[in-house]
């Protein structure tokens, strides 16, 4: 994760009543940071919002329990359940990390008659490259 902060001394303070959201850059003072209320009219504004999730990863044969949402907060808790017939294996839960992504489901849901060595073999391989992938693509970007 990418850490900078130039905070002015003794800032990030809260003053105002702990209602200070907002960031300012003091030009004058080499661009050093302030937090301030949100109500300020100001230049050259960004915004941006908490970090969240978005959709749950895709699990083979199961789908996440209750209703679908576009965006998690931090540390929110999905739950999935297997298909009908399907029988479950590890925990099945994942949680949203603190930069937006999803914890890797360990949960596996097995086709009934599957043999379960053989399977799970698989499954773990693809996993492992999956996860490899999306790594390479963090660094890219
Ligand atoms: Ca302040």
């Amino acid at each position: 994760m990418q850490e900078f902060e130039n905070w002015r001394p003794n800032q990030p303070d809260n003053y105002f009543n702990s209602w200070e959201d907002c960031v300012v850059m003091i030009w004058h003072e080499n661009g050093q940071w302030n937090d301030v209320p949100c109500n300020y009219h100001l230049p050259f504004t960004c915004k941006s919002g908490p970090v969240m999730c978005h959709s749950p990863p895709e699990v083979d044969n199961a789908r996440p329990m209750g209703s679908r949402r576009d965006r998690y907060a931090v540390n929110s808790i999905v739950r999935y359940q297997c298909d009908a017939g399907f029988t479950q294996r590890h925990p099945p839960v994942v949680r949203c990390l603190p930069d937006g992504r999803w914890e890797e489901p360990q949960v596996e849901c097995i086709e009934p008659g599957a043999t379960p060595s053989n399977r799970l073999h698989k499954r773990s391989i693809r996993r492992r490259s999956k996860a490899t992938n999306s790594r390479s693509w963090r660094k890219l970007l």
